[in-house]
């Protein structure tokens, strides 16, 4: 697959901002001219979010982590062969707003360690890493307040609890030392807009 454009990743955990920042980085890059498309995870393709409302939705037990990471891997792929391939290749900008680091986390962390299986299948299904991923951090108190106040179904991974986003946000963080190439820390603990400031400075960064 041709990889001329440049793939920007948003993670944190749930309630931590990414999806404001996401849209807030979409159009400041586009107020710039560029061309940029902005896409979400699990979905992005009308195949992927079918299998979103399948993940997303029902009790905290209704999958097993095993049968969790084969769904998101599936509808990542489906998302990549159809819509984040295609639009890289084209030279875009494409911003995900979650991709692999959330698998790793949520389904490699959150029932037992299950990373090295997210690893395998990612390297056999999709091959491809983000070029830039742009970490959100949050006390996860306050994010999971503010993701729980949206009315929706999609709460599967909000009732697992605080103690699971606890983890998530340490295990992101060690992912982040892990990995200083890709991975930019942003303290999201303040005011959109000194959020956003930052999240376009890094992503500056990496433009073409
Ligand atoms: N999942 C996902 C997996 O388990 N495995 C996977 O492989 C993938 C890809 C849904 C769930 O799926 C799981 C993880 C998730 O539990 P999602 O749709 O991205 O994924 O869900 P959330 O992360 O829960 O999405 P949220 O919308 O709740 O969180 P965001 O996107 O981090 O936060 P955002 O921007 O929507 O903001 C939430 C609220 O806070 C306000 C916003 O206005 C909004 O009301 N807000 C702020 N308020 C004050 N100050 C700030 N700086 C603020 N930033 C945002």
């Amino acid at each position: 697959m041709a990889q001329a454009g440049l793939f920007i990743s948003l993670e944190g955990i749930d309630g931590a901002g990414k999806t404001t920042q996401a849209r807030r980085l979409a159009r400041a890059l586009e107020d710039a001219g560029r061309d940029v498309l902005l896409t979400r995870e699990p979905g992005g393709s009308p195949g992927a979010e079918d299998i979103r409302a399948l993940v997303l939705q029902g009790n905290p037990d209704r999958w097993s982590p095993e049968v969790e990471i084969l769904l998101f891997t599936a509808a990542r792929r489906d998302h990549m062969d159809r819509v984040i391939g295609p639009a890289l290749a084209s030279g875009k900008i494409v911003i995900c707003d979650r991709f692999v680091d959330s698998t790793q986390m949520y389904q490699g962390m959150s029932r037992g360690d299950l990373r090295q299986l997210v690893n395998d299948l990612h390297d056999l299904m999709i091959g491809r890493e983000p070029d830039m991923t742009i970490l959100i951090t949050m006390d996860p108190c306050t994010g999971l307040t503010r993701a729980k106040r949206r009315n929706e179904p999609e709460r599967r991974f909000e009732d697992f609890g605080l103690t699971l986003q606890q983890k998530i946000q340490a295990g992101y963080l060690e992912l982040a030392q892990a990995e200083p190439a890709r991975f930019r820390v942003i303290d999201g603990n303040r005011d959109i807009d000194a959020v956003a400031h930052d999240v376009l400075a890094v992503a500056q960064t990496a433009l073409p």
